[in-house]
């Protein structure tokens, strides 16, 4: 008996350890998304087989005397080790074959010798190379600045991540655009404005005493795709983020990121002096406020010595400004610049404005305010123009502004969260929509004017240039909300660093990163990618359409709001449509918006034949049986896109799983949820907006079209109380 009962605790002994080692073996190897691309899982056995020979040693001279040196010491350590499975061994000097030398000219008379091209890297760029030093083989990181070997240093773990030979490395990299910034719309009481990613990072009310180990993990992350600065708070801004007590939290913040060559910068309401500095007035001509500016400035970097400076949401959807005082936005920018400017400082002016009260169509608004200006901003200020002229809808022209003000330094302003592409729970890659602004042509200098060369300064020998994203990041473990979030991020850095990346070369190298480089998982999950942005196109906005969200919160349709305060407001104000037909006119018979672009562009907007129909409802109003290049009419076609977008959803979520043996199961089921959930709203928009378009053009559904699942009563009583972000 008792010998039984001694097997039998045995028996559970041994079944508790294997169950035990089991969960700690599932523990280990969890994929939650926490490591985005700073994921140094083992590479295959050939692969680091063929590494371990060329990463032997590790040289970083100077490395204790610096704390940018020392993260890139610990980044490649940490790198190397977890991909080969072998760190390299950190030495003072170089020793054999396979060293890894990390150095500036001013660092190493090794680097000073070999003469190498420098110049052409400016502050921030690096070399990597093949190298023979001492008669040894090895690879060379160099740059004129720490934060060039940073980059660098990251651009060689990124190398082996995507299984790239180190054999005869000769890269040249350096940023075109200087400002590359992520925007944060976070809320002092940790709330995020079109935020899906749970709360934000930022823990103001444990700052400065408690510094969560994410903050470095943000860094880095940041820092290896290239991006080189931030901004905490949200555009809405509260003033209270001046206040000394939040400028203690900011600095401790700053601290953390300097390392990594990241800047902080703040969002800066224009009536700070009234609200927080006890003046009466905000007005740009008011000495006293020029004054408190001034010394908010001091105050400022004192804490901070290497702020970057202020982005300013003024006389925008009910924020403060200098034209409440019946100033200009230049005279507004100028005030804030004056204070930084003897600290070196920039002001990020945001020409997101329209007015309550302008009848004129609101993708016109910000180009009659800003264009005048051209020419009277500061040296020290850029203004921040977002991609399209209305509202990072799924699809817009490139905003007009950009090319028409050749005197004033431009940025371009894109949004990583997805406020108007389905939230976090869609997947929808933004690289394509990304590469589509950048790569439009302005004509504003003749053909080959493109966006990108705006912002990078080329196209008007402008110096400050700029690129701000607004954050998808959240306290989410996985921070974006999903998987293929935090693609959007990643493709926003390395697009910033290099607007002339190709989004599906993005998509890859990313792809290898964040799973593996198997062949099929690259096919299955890059078609996936590169067709889910216009599969939401399809069934929430086709031919042009905007703005038909929902209000407010913009979960879901709402195409049928026509009855807010401001007429701008109601998707039936973008869409107009009636029994005859639908579209926005902005030829010069309706609107004219198109005149607000460069000759040739305000033809080709014009032309109902040439303006493409992916933009055709944006300037064209239109009767539904126009003639559409498929040989359907209007009506027929925009059934037919909801209909294509929902199907292009259900073959991506096909593809997902026919991806399953080749992903980690909680990523995959997490993505699989998703999609389902994605499939579920694409229908709901296609059902919806079928529904309304129909009611209004009273046309019977093509043959072999599903009739929408509800009435539209149905769709028009939902209501979403506690939608996120909102
Ligand atoms: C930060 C849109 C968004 C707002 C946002 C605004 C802006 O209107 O819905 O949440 O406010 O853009 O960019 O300022």
């Amino acid at each position: 008996m008792s010998s039984d009962v001694s097997c039998l605790s045995r028996n559970l002994l041994l079944v508790a350890t294997f169950l035990y080692s089991a969960l700690l073996a599932a523990t280990v190897n969890a994929e939650d998304g926490y490591d985005l691309w700073l994921r140094y899982q083992p590479l295959e056995v050939e692969a680091r087989d063929n590494y371990r020979p060329q990463l032997r040693q590790l040289v970083i001279p100077g490395r204790e005397d610096s704390r940018t040196l020392q993260a890139i010491g610990d980044e490649l350590l940490r790198g190397v080790g977890g991909l080969i499975g072998r760190a390299p061994e950190m030495a003072s000097r170089i020793r054999g074959d396979g060293f890894v030398l990390v150095a500036t000219p001013g660092s190493s008379a090794d680097v000073r010798a070999a003469q190498l091209p420098m110049d052409a890297l400016g502050e921030e760029g690096y070399l990597i190379r093949a190298i023979s030093l001492r008669g040894h083989t090895g690879t060379l990181v160099t740059a004129n600045s720490e934060r060039g070997l940073l980059y660098g240093s990251f651009h060689l773990l990124r190398l082996l991540q995507t299984r790239d030979a180190l054999v005869g490395l000769d890269i040249s990299s350096s940023p075109r655009i200087g400002l590359r910034l992520l925007n944060h719309w976070d809320n002092l009481d940790r709330s995020v404005e079109r935020g899906y990613a749970g709360q934000s990072i930022w823990d103001w009310w444990n700052l400065p005493d408690v510094l969560d180990p994410r903050y470095t993990d943000y860094a880095r992350a940041n820092a290896a795709i290239g991006i080189n600065g931030t901004v905490l708070n949200n555009v809405n801004a509260s003033a209270d983020s001046l206040t000394p007590r939040y400028l203690d939290k900011a600095a401790a913040l700053a601290e953390v990121f300097r390392p990594y060559g990241i800047r902080m910068y703040l969002s800066a309401r224009f009536s700070a002096p009234v609200e927080i500095g006890g003046l009466e007035t905000a007005d740009p001509q008011s000495p006293a406020v020029q004054r408190w500016w001034q010394h908010k400035a001091d105050e400022i970097y004192q804490r901070i010595p290497d702020f970057g400076g202020f982005l300013v949401k003024a006389n925008s959807e009910g924020q403060p400004g200098p034209q409440d005082y019946g100033r200009s936005h230049a005279e507004g920018a100028n005030l804030l610049a004056r204070a930084l400017a003897p600290h070196g400082g920039v002001v990020m002016w945001r020409a997101f404005v329209y007015q309550q009260d302008n009848p004129e169509d609101r993708a016109k608004q910000a180009y009659s305010d800003f264009v005048p200006l051209d020419g009277q901003f500061d040296d020290n200020v850029i203004v921040q123009v977002k991609n399209g002229p209305i509202d990072f809808q799924p699809r817009e022209p490139f905003h007009p502004m950009f090319g028409a003000m050749p005197k004033t330094p431009l940025m371009m302003e894109f949004q990583i969260t997805k406020e108007y592409l389905g939230f976090a729970s869609h997947l929808a890659y933004l690289g394509p929509m990304y590469e589509e602004v950048l790569r439009a042509d302005t004509f504003a200098e003749g053909p080959g004017s493109t966006v990108t060369k705006v912002i990078d300064g080329s196209l008007h020998g402008q110096r400050l240039t700029g690129i701000a994203g607004v954050a998808n990041i959240g306290r989410d473990r996985d921070w974006s909300g999903s998987t293929f979030n935090q693609a959007n991020w990643y493709v926003f850095g390395r697009m910033a660093w290099n607007p002339d990346l190709a989004a599906a070369t993005v998509a890859r190298d990313w792809l290898k990163i964040t799973f593996s480089d198997n062949p099929e998982l690259l096919a299955g999950a890059l078609d996936i990618m590169l067709a889910s942005r216009q599969a939401v196109v399809d069934y929430m906005t086709p031919l042009g359409l905007a703005h038909l969200m929902a209000t407010g919160h913009h979960y879901g349709p709402g195409p049928w709001v026509s009855d807010l305060a401001r007429p701008e407001w109601n998707p039936a104000y973008y869409h107009r449509a009636d029994r005859n037909g639908i579209g926005f006119d902005r030829t010069a018979e309706g609107s004219n918006a198109v005149a607000q672009y460069a000759t040739p562009v305000v033809e080709k907007f014009a032309s109902r034949s040439r303006v493409g129909e992916d933009l055709l409802l944006w300037f064209h109003h239109l009767p539904w049986d126009h003639r559409m290049n498929s040989g359907r009419d209007l009506w027929e076609e925009l059934v037919y896109r909801y209909d294509r977008g929902l199907a292009e959803v259900q073959e991506m979520r096909t593809q997902w799983q026919a991806l399953a043996p080749l992903v980690d199961r909680e990523r995959f089921d997490k993505t699989a949820r998703l999609l389902a959930v994605q499939e579920r709203e694409a229908k709901w928009w296609r059902d919806a907006s079928i529904a309304y378009f129909q009611s209004v053009s009273a046309r019977p559904l093509p043959d072999g079209v599903a009739p929408p699942a509800r009435d539209l009563a149905y769709y028009r009583a939902l209501e979403f109380p506690w939608t996120p972000g909102h």
